[in-house]
């Protein structure tokens, strides 16, 4: 028994941990207690098990948290699954099975491995998404969602109980100020394109979709618009960007956060429509008498939040190149489209629609090689100067950003020019280039023949020339609001979120449809009463697909599919909530797991949040992390948590490679799977082994010779501790009951210093090398005091946590180590020992002294006079100038 043997030591301590709930965490801190609250991205359990990319960033929350008990904070430490997703129901598609049946499964092995990588999880807190009791909440929070709308003014989500219906709108009938309050809340219907695949007859998510075809089979995928749930995350855009700031995030998620919320400034013009281009006559033809007469009505009107029909209102960031707007465009999907379409033009801008139609925003913008569009025929006036410019309508622009228009500048925006080139369309220079374009360039700008996107002096802009970009934007924008023309505005990238899926194995939406007399929709909705939930998913007897584009939910049986409500026939919501709904707000409910009344108890959500670390893949750094922060400021608003933001402090793991370099993958061959590396070496060398590759963050491949090296090092610190020689475990005669030396002494509480430094830092890698070079020193003197062995086996707790009991109770004691205070160290024997500091006489240098680091300036003078050289040069010479920079040197300026 006495090798080193993980084989027999860590199935021994997890089977004690699970028996002795050693790391249940209490409800609540106790009082007066720090809290910690370490979180780990919960995985999706798929059927390949856990890959070694899983234990990076578990092992890391698990040192962070197993340190935290032993300094005493109560931890919060849980894990669970995020398991409603695809592959589970494509499964049940091909054998029938429910998707249910095979998830459990799954979630069985993830389970299981995680427990053999000795992980200090609550398990009594283990959650998943697709566990009923859990989706019941979930629902919920969608109600809560459903319930509220967005309050501009106050910049915060308010119960739609307190939506004031505007009179205009209530003039309208109840039918009508119903749907209107329908279009306010947070969780909205509307119509959105979705994959449809005729061959395969079901409809594809995105990432089923390659190429405008399906992954499986190859077939043909079209788009087309179905009634979807969205869900109003773009009213929280300011307040998800802004609060990045009280995040301890790194700078380079916020970066990519910030991109995809993708604030942009600058200004909405009005262009009144003047259906010809006729007046540009200048005389007192009619039309020119209109165009004086909107403009009258708008000095004194001012500007309108909703546009009147005899404009058309376009979004820049770039007012200062109004004077170079040569034609303007309007989406396919624009409500204009039909009133500017002119006869002559109507066949081919119909057709021009109907093929825009089929394609994907990505399709129309990044992916297009070629700029296409059609002219509807009529002209708006460029409110700077009068001109007429014609509309046409084009698929690069994109009806869900902005106004859906805009003017085109081809001279100053590389899109515009493509089209403008394509198109015949002139090209007029309004900006002068920088000094940093050459002449000839300038020369060809100039032409509009080269496309020049920066700022500059403005040409050609009438009243305007000479001023600089941002000034000219400044000024024209306030002359454009003064007027009624215009005014400043904010948009941003982010788009609300398509929050309805057409897959079964997905949470039901709690919402159910009005029926009429006839069973047909009225197009109102009601909320499933609180008190009906869960709304579990029916039963099917078959996955297949029915063929049809509806969700597949559509084939449950009646009793499930038309509930009836006080005599009144219902159809249920088919569609089901995206995997990302169930990870929105799982962190909350680790809290307080087995709650039926509430989703979390109010005083445990206060006791506990925020999460104090939250470590997971960069994969995540948008959807899910903006996703979860959406739902967690809504429940905010709405007073069921008390925090604006979740997660105060999130790492992203680096990705592991494998050996060969590349990225881990079957197909590659060169995937490492955990089981196997535990088998050959044990749970703790896999956990100190992936914690030794290199920092946190980074990238860093596979190395098997690594993983052997940590191996020999618990080795070494068995045999260090433990008789290997004797029949039965008993402490090596290296450990004595001696005093340390000073030495000795020094080297403990420069590791311990430095290994709680380290772990606060999760400086993982160096705190295993101080660990490392502690074990050298000792085993190179033989003899290990006691003292010394104790501290040892705490700080490698954290990181090797079976050697570490077993080790411990070798040493005598009876309990787990879980709870033992952590080693504390003496600052001054902590201190790095001495440095060596040149001594110099008038600038030359005599002789060195070693003094200990951090020594100041007095204690480093004496050092330098007491060196016999020196002493011997300076005694009784006339001292001119005295130079002591501590820790770097001394020089003496004498006379004589
Ligand atoms: C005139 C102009 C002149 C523009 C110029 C740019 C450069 P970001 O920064 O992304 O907000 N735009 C506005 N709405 C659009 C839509 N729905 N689809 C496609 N393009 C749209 O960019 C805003 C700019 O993108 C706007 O400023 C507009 O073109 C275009 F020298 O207006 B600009």
């Amino acid at each position: 028994m006495p090798r080193y043997n993980p084989a027999v030591i860590e199935p021994k301590w997890q089977a004690f941990w699970e028996q002795n709930k050693t790391f249940a965490t209490p409800r609540m801190p106790a009082a007066g207690q720090e809290k910690f609250y370490a979180l780990d991205m919960f995985p999706y359990p798929s059927g390949n098990g856990l890959h070694v990319g899983h234990p990076e960033g578990y092992t890391a929350t698990d040192i962070v948290s197993r340190a935290a008990r032993m300094q005493g904070k109560a931890v919060m430490h849980p894990m669970g699954f995020d398991s409603f997703g695809l592959p589970a129901e494509e499964h049940a598609i091909k054998t029938g099975e429910h998707p249910r049946v095979n998830t459990e499964q799954n979630i069985d092995t993830f389970r299981r491995q995680l427990k053999m990588l000795g992980f200090s999880y609550d398990w009594d807190r283990e959650i998943a998404t697709t566990d009923v009791e859990y989706f019941r909440w979930t629902q919920w929070i969608f109600l809560q969602l459903y319930d509220t709308w967005f309050d501009k003014e106050q910049q915060r989500g308010r119960s739609i109980g307190e939506l004031e219906v505007p009179d205009d709108v209530a003039a309208m009938g109840d039918d009508f100020a119903r749907s209107w309050v329908d279009e306010q809340r947070l969780a909205y219907q509307s119509s959105a394109p979705v994959n449809w695949c005729p061959a395969l007859g079901t409809v594809l998510a995105n990432e089923e979709v390659i190429d405008g075809k399906s992954e499986r089979g190859g077939h043909p995928v079209v788009r087309m618009p179905l009634r979807q749930w969205m869900l109003r995350i773009t009213a929280y855009a300011e307040r998800l960007e802004k609060d990045l700031e009280l995040l301890d995030w790194s700078e380079g998620i916020k970066a990519l956060q910030r991109n995809w919320i993708g604030r942009s400034t600058g200004a909405e013009v009005d262009f009144w429509i003047s259906g010809t281009s006729d007046v540009s006559g200048r005389g007192r033809d009619p039309a020119e008498i209109e165009c004086a007469k909107f403009l009258d009505r708008r000095m004194w009107g001012g500007y309108p939040q909703k546009p009147n029909d005899d404009v058309l209102r376009i979004y820049t960031t770039r007012p200062d190149t109004l004077y170079g707007a040569t034609y303007m465009v309007i989406a396919p999907e624009h409500p204009y489209v039909e009133r500017l379409t002119t006869p002559e033009n109507a066949e081919a801008v119909r057709k021009y629609c109907d093929a825009a139609s089929m394609k994907s925003d990505l399709d129309r913008t990044e992916l297009a090689k070629d700029k296409t569009g059609v002219f509807t025929g009529s002209y708006a006036i460029n409110p700077v100067n009068g001109e007429p410019v014609p509309i046409w309508i084009a698929d690069y622009v994109l009806i869900s950003y902005g106004t859906g228009a805009i003017m085109a500048v081809p001279a100053h925006d590389e899109r515009d020019f493509e089209f403008a080139q394509k198109f015949g369309i002139p090209i007029k220079a309004v900006i002068q280039p920088g000094d940093h374009i050459s002449a000839e360039d300038a020369a060809k700008i100039l032409a509009g023949e080269m496309v020049y996107t920066e700022p500059g002096i403005a040409i050609n802009s009438g009243e305007y020339n000479g001023l600089a970009t941002e000034a000219f934007k400044a000024k024209i924008t306030s002359w454009l609001s003064t007027l009624g023309l215009g005014r400043e505005a904010v948009n941003y990238k982010l788009r609300d979120w398509l929050f309805s899926r057409q897959r079964f194995w997905g949470e039901p939406f709690p919402i159910l449809h009005e029926l009429d007399d006839e069973g047909n929709k009225t197009g109102h909705v009601i909320a499933v009463d609180e008190s009906d939930l869960p709304v579990d998913l029916p039963h099917l007897e078959d996955f297949k697909p029915h063929g049809r584009p509806e969700p597949p939910l559509d084939k449950a049986p009646e009793e499930w599919l038309y509930p009836v409500i006080d005599g009144k026939r219902y159809k249920r919501e088919t569609n089901t909530m995206p995997q990302w709904a169930g990870s929105c707000w799982y962190y909350l409910r680790f809290l307080d797991p087995t709650n039926t009344g509430a989703a979390i108890d109010p005083e445990i959500e206060k006791a506990w949040m925020p999460v104090d670390l939250y470590v997971g893949g960069a994969e995540h750094a948008v959807l899910h992390l903006l996703y979860s922060r959406f739902w967690h400021k809504v429940l905010y608003d709405r007073g069921l948590v008390s925090m604006p933001e979740p997660f105060q402090k999130l790492v992203n793991q680096g990705m592991i490679l494998g050996e060969n370099n590349e990225k881990m993958s079957k197909s590659r061959g060169n995937v490492i799977n955990p089981d196997d590396v535990v088998k050959e070496y044990g749970a703790d060398s896999l956990r100190l082994y992936e914690m030794f590759m290199g920092p946190l963050e980074a990238t860093k491949p596979w190395n098997m010779q690594g993983v052997s090296g940590v191996y020999n090092f618990l080795g070494r610190v068995w045999r260090l501790l433990v008789d290997d020689r004797a029949d039965d475990m008993v402490l090596a005669s290296t450990v004595t009951d001696a005093a340390p030396t000073e030495e000795q002494l020094r080297v403990l509480h420069k590791t311990i210093k430095a290994v709680t430094a380290d772990i606060a830092n999760l400086s993982f890698n160096t705190a295993i090398a101080r660990m490392m070079e502690f074990v050298n020193f000792f085993t190179k003197a033989g003899t290990i005091p006691r003292e010394c062995a104790e501290s040892l086996v705490l700080l490698l707790a954290p990181f090797a946590p079976h050697i570490a009991e077993e080790l411990w109770q070798l040493l005598g004691h009876e309990d787990t180590l879980a709870y033992e205070p952590w080693p504390t160290f003496d600052e001054r024997l902590a201190q790095d020992d001495t440095v060596e500091i040149p001594v110099q006489v008038n600038g030359k240098l005599k002789s060195k002294v070693s003094v200990p680091a951090g020594a100041d300036r007095d204690a480093t003078e004496a050092a330098a006079r007491a060196d016999a050289r020196v002493a011997e040069l300076v005694e009784g010479k006339e001292l001119v100038k005295l130079v002591v920079v501590p820790g770097k040197l001394v020089n003496f300026v004498i006379k004589g």
